[in-house]
């Protein structure tokens, strides 16, 4: 059946056509469209998983903003955390175009019931974490997200090109910190390398479980929401970083990775799965923390919500 079809009264048919249409045409769904029940679910989860790592992604940062070792570093990285809770409004305000409000949208996470990355579970311990969180999970974000800036779903697509391009200037800075630590004193080099050490994994593991195991890849990428798999973007990263790790002379900490001439990619050891699920579940080093102080936020932001209404009534 067709779009075009005058004969068809149904118009969750019509609806249906005219979305597979627009899927096949690639252009984008628009918030007025009709689309499948289930399209809709995948996209507020997905957005509102990653507004939720935006702004649970503030706090591993902001921890460092009061000792940052200069005034200068200082400002970069309240710029940099200061974008990352606009990159959560953008994507909050992509998610309610959906249908779903912002107040739900912040119960579902502070309950539980929606999740944040992975990655923002694992402590900064640091000065030199500030840059490998720049270059490391500000990299493999950006290996995803320039991807989705190609996704299905319009509102969604549009927000990706502002926040890709303020995510590829965190990966910069975070690299820049790193480069001034590998050629400071012997000691600074050694932080720079313990923060890889304890950043490389974790990085890896973003992408999500191995495509064999993924609950959702093969459905997103028919409707257009996944351009690439995990592994594939996994290893897009990998190939991407390890020179870049050369350049810092810094070791990458898997005995296992080696180049190979044949398929032009770098191969690597085993990702702990088993840590992975135990972060998504609930029991990383930090999830009680962060979301114990989101909800702190929440809670003492009250006052200003409700004044906005009063004033806006
Ligand atoms: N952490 O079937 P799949 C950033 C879950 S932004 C936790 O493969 P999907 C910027 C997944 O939800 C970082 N859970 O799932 C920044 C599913 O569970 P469910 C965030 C994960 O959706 C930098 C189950 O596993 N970026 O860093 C994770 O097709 C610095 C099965 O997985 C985005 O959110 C994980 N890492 O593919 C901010 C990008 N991976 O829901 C501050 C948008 C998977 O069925 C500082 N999201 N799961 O119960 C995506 O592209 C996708 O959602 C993937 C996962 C690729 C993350």
């Amino acid at each position: 059946m067709t779009v075009t079809d005058a004969t068809s009264t149904d118009p969750s048919a019509v609806g249906q056509a005219r979305f597979d249409e627009l899927l096949a045409d690639g252009r984008k769904v628009e918030p007025r469209d009709w689309m499948p029940d289930e399209y809709r679910k995948t996209m507020i989860r997905q957005i509102a998983q990653h507004a939720h790592s935006e702004v649970i992604g503030q706090q591993p940062e902001g921890n460092w903003i009061t000792r940052a070792p200069s005034l200068k570093r200082k400002s970069i990285l309240m710029a940099k955390v200061q974008d990352e809770a606009g990159h959560g409004l953008y994507l909050y305000s992509a998610a309610e175009t959906l249908g779903v409000s912002r107040d739900e949208l912040n119960e579902m996470l502070h309950s539980g019931r929606q999740k944040y990355s992975s990655i923002f579970n694992y402590p900064t311990l640091s000065w030199s974490d500030m840059g490998a969180v720049g270059w490391l999970v500000d990299g493999a974000a950006i290996t995803n997200q320039v991807m989705l800036t190609r996704t299905s779903y319009g509102p969604y697509a549009r927000a990706m090109i502002k926040i890709c391009k303020e995510e590829s200037f965190h990966q910069r800075q975070g690299f820049e910190i790193m480069l001034t630590m590998v050629n400071g004193t012997a000691e600074q080099k050694a932080m720079a390398q313990d923060s890889l050490n304890r950043w490389w994994w974790p990085a890896l593991a973003m992408f999500g479980p191995p495509d064999a195991d993924s609950t959702h890849t093969t459905q997103s990428i028919a409707w257009g929401i996944k351009l690439e798999t995990n592994d594939q973007l996994r290893q897009k990263f990998v190939d991407m970083t390890v020179p870049q790790a050369e350049y810092l002379g810094l070791t990458v900490p898997d005995p296992d990775l080696r180049w190979n001439d044949e398929t032009g990619h770098y191969e690597f050891g085993a990702i702990d799965w088993d840590d992975f699920w135990a972060v998504v579940k609930g029991d990383g080093p930090c999830n009680r923390e962060r979301i114990a102080h989101k909800v702190k936020a929440w809670e003492d932001g009250a006052w200003v919500r409700e004044a906005g209404r009063a004033h806006a009534e």
